[in-house]
């Protein structure tokens, strides 16, 4: 029964993906400032993980390489992102 209930929580997390297919995605490189290691870059990918329309490419100190949903996704997402994780978005380009 709890192995079910792990199943279905996963699906459920999948499922939004698969209606991305067919999307225009475009590749954005980020500049991020404050970044000095691998919990840094730890942080970063948990807060840019959760936005919806996003797929993280790359991830390094000062800088990182997305994919966009242009429908979902801004600068003021991401940079809102960043900063959660307590950094600084400086460009996306
Ligand atoms: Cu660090």
């Amino acid at each position: 029964m709890h192995q079910m209930a792990i199943f279905t929580h996963t699906v459920f997390h999948i499922e939004p993906h698969s209606h991305m297919q067919g999307r225009t995605m475009k590749t954005q490189e980020l500049t991020i400032e404050g970044m000095s290691c691998g919990h840094c870059v730890m942080h970063v990918k948990k807060e840019l993980s959760k936005l919806s329309g996003l797929t993280i490419e790359n991830i390094e100190i000062g800088k990182a390489r997305v994919q966009i949903d242009e429908s979902q996704v801004n600068f003021e997402r991401m940079a809102k992102a960043v900063e959660e994780a307590g950094y600084r978005l400086v460009s996306a380009s």
